[in-house]
This record gives C-alpha cells, structure tokens and sequence, in this order.
C-alpha cells in the first residue's frame, strides 16, 4: 500500500494469532485475570528483581489521549519513605472514615472491612503512586487524563497479577500530600496508591463475587 500521508508512519508489524488460537488464548488469559484480588495484608517477602520495572513498562504501553502519556509512576521502597507515606495517608483516611463519608459510601463499603488504619502502606515492599502530569513548565497539555491513566494502571494492575504480585488500588482522598511525600511538582496530582508485594501466609479477602457475563455485557 502507498504511503502518502501527510505525517511520518512506519509499517504495523501486528501480533499474528491463528484463528483457531484466539478464543483459548482469550480463554487462557481470562482464567489467569480472574484470580486476581484485590490484597491488604501484605508479606515482607522481596520483590524478585525487574518486575516493577517491566509492570511500569508494561503500564506504559496504554493509549494515551494525543499520546501524551501524561503518567508517571513514583515506586517506593525506602522504610522512612513508606512511614511517611502512611501517617500523612492515615490523618487522610481518619478524616474520611469519621467526618467525611456519608452514611451511605460507608455502608458501600462494609463488606470490605476497611477502615481508616492503612499498615499495608509500611508492610508492603513497594508502593507505586501514580500520578497524572498535567501542564507546566515542561509537560504538554493532556487529554483524556484520567482515561488515560486509568488505562495504564489496568495494565500495571495486570503485569504485577501475572508475576505472581499482589496489589492494592488504594486511594486515599485527597491526594495533594502525595507531592510532598513523593517529592513531585504541583502539575503532577497523584491518582492511585499502589502497595505491590506478595500475600501474607494465610491471607483472608472479602467474600465477594464477580458480576456474570450476561449482567456486564449487552450484544446488539
Ligand atoms: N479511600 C478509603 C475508602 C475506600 C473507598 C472505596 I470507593 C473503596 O472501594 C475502598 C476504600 C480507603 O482506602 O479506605
């Protein structure tokens, strides 16, 4: 095919699945997706090396509004950090749980059994915030951000899974002493607390259920 647009393309070299492939390929995927659970009690077991870097590539591959890839993910490790992390974390969360959440956000939430101590934030070996870059001194105008970067965490939501990590999509509300803690510029605004690790022994989850196919999916 002739290429005479009028902006620089290279050649798509497309993933190639025999048709026959598809579905159990599909199949095979979703089985290893649908295990995945949300995790609050965290091992100290070490990372093994390179995964959040390969999770963070990974995250980094989504669509983007303009591709302006307005994210940026903030991996932290260090004890001091993480301590800050959750006592600014938990003043934010003791404010929610006792004042600001309606009666009926809590309600919605009770068969989570959070409440507002958050540990997992120490425990945890890592803890990826991720923020959204908006406009400033060296960063473009984005579009579609929180589209954007929700994208991206599904995606690093699923790397970290199939590694054999667990995570949490924590989101302390507001988020503006995550700059502070993160060390970050105020055009960036922190959107999900992430702590990654494996499981403790014995970890319990809600006993909660998925939504059937035909309650999520509407064919016409
Ligand atoms: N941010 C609080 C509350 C909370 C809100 C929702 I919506 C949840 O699905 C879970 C928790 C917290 O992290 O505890």
């Amino acid at each position: 095919m002739a290429d005479d647009s009028a902006y620089p393309t290279v050649p798509l070299h497309p993933m190639t699945v025999p048709a026959d492939e598809a579905e159990p390929r599909s199949r095979a995927f979703h089985e290893v997706m649908a295990r995945r659970r949300t995790v609050r009690d965290f091992s100290s077991r070490p990372i093994p090396d390179g995964v959040v870097e390969w999770a963070v590539r990974t995250a980094a591959t989504a669509p983007s509004g303009a591709n302006v890839q307005p994210w940026r993910f903030v991996v932290l490790t260090d004890a001091e950090r993480k301590r800050r992390l959750r006592e600014a974390a938990e003043a934010e969360e003791r404010e929610f749980y006792t004042r600001r959440a309606s009666p009926e956000w809590l309600d919605a939430l009770a068969p989570l059994g959070t409440d507002w101590h958050k540990p997992f934030l120490e425990q945890a070996p890592a803890v990826i915030v991720v923020f959204e870059v908006h406009k400033g001194p060296a960063s473009p105008r984005p579009y579609y951000t929180k589209e954007s970067v929700g994208i991206a965490v599904g995606l690093l939501l699923a790397s970290l899974h199939q590694a054999g990590l667990a995570t949490l999509t924590h989101t302390p509300s507001p988020m503006r002493f995550l700059n502070e803690v993160c060390d970050r510029p105020p055009q960036e605004r922190a959107s999900y607390v992430i702590p990654v690790g494996y499981p403790a022994d014995g970890a319990q989850v809600p006993d909660i259920r998925r939504k059937a196919l035909e309650q999520v999916l509407v064919r016409l």
